[in-house]
């Protein structure tokens, strides 16, 4: 017991020199050099199962993002690892708001390259491949080129930065609009509170977690659909005169990500929602989120 506080002293001293040779080191070898290195650190250390998570990996003849969400507080450097045999180039989608593709970016990677973005401000960012999937404007989603290897899966992926957003509603809505086998709105944020959906389609819809959140074992991962929200039917106009609405509780804060039973299907490897042949937004996956975030 008595060896306690000489160990802290030892702790600390060791510290206060890695610090001044730290600084040392940045100022000598400058400011490019340092930040290529701290980037590098980081992508390191995220193989220890409880350091945070901030590297999305493209691997070879894949054309995916992994992992699909990812989760980070703000101010994190985020790496995009190419192991692919080609570049790539991703852009956040057009869709903005104000927890929506706050700060758009543009990147390009070699390939075998890594590129870094610094998230500042919370929210979420929605991203895709500009070579290899589509923005299709009339549904406001990224759509998957014919021939990518996971077809209908598009490469698109979702950073979700951690943190306070103001001027939040606490309550939502969204709908399904006749004739279209998706949600109208495909991200919705919120303080704890109610979401209503309205199906104005003629047949039923349902809504359901996708499973597999929060994926990688990784603590820095939790918040990734916090709670189970069930498997909830919404009838059509077929059914109930003008559809039916369903009211889902979010007391939990935390990022939902949720997809429709009948028009969807999970794949289990990506955890992701992938359209079923057939449904009249193929190759559009019917998926939402619902960002909640507490005070
Ligand atoms: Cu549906």
């Amino acid at each position: 017991m008595r060896k306690t506080p000489l160990d802290i002293r030892i702790v600390v001293l060791v510290f206060a020199v890695g610090v001044v040779l730290g600084s040392a080191i940045g100022v000598v070898v400058g400011p490019t050099l340092f930040a290529r290195q701290s980037g590098s650190t980081s992508a390191g250390t995220q193989r220890s199962h409880m350091a945070p998570l901030t590297t999305v990996t493209i691997s070879r003849s894949q054309d995916v993002f992994e992992p699909f969400i990812l989760k980070v507080q703000p101010n994190t450097t985020v790496t995009w690892q190419n192991n692919d045999s080609v570049a790539h180039v991703f852009i956040t989608t057009p869709d903005q708001s104000t927890f929506l593709n706050v700060e758009a970016f543009s990147l390009q990677v070699a390939a075998g390259g890594r590129v870094h973005f610094t998230f500042k401000q919370p929210g979420l960012y929605h991203y895709y491949d500009t070579t290899v999937a589509t923005w299709n404007a009339a549904d406001a989603r990224v759509a998957a080129k014919e021939g990518v290897p996971h077809f209908p899966l598009a490469m698109d992926g979702v950073i979700w930065v951690q943190g306070p957003i103001s001027n939040l509603p606490s309550g939502a809505t969204n709908h399904i609009p006749n004739g279209h086998d998706e949600f109208v709105s495909e991200f919705i944020a919120l303080r704890p509170g109610l979401v209503a959906w309205h199906n104005l389609d003629t047949d039923p819809h349902f809504l359901s977690d996708v499973l597999g959140w929060p994926e990688l074992g990784n603590t820095s991962q939790a918040g990734i659909n916090p709670a189970d929200i069930g498997i909830n039917r919404i009838d059509g106009t077929a059914t109930v005169p003008g559809g039916d609405t369903i009211n889902l509780l979010f007391s939990t804060p935390g990022l939902y990500y949720y997809y429709c039973t009948n028009h969807a299907r999970i794949n289990a490897t990506l955890h992701r929602a992938e359209a079923l042949t057939g449904v009249s937004e193929f190759p559009i996956p019917m998926e939402g989120f619902v960002l909640v975030v507490g005070s």
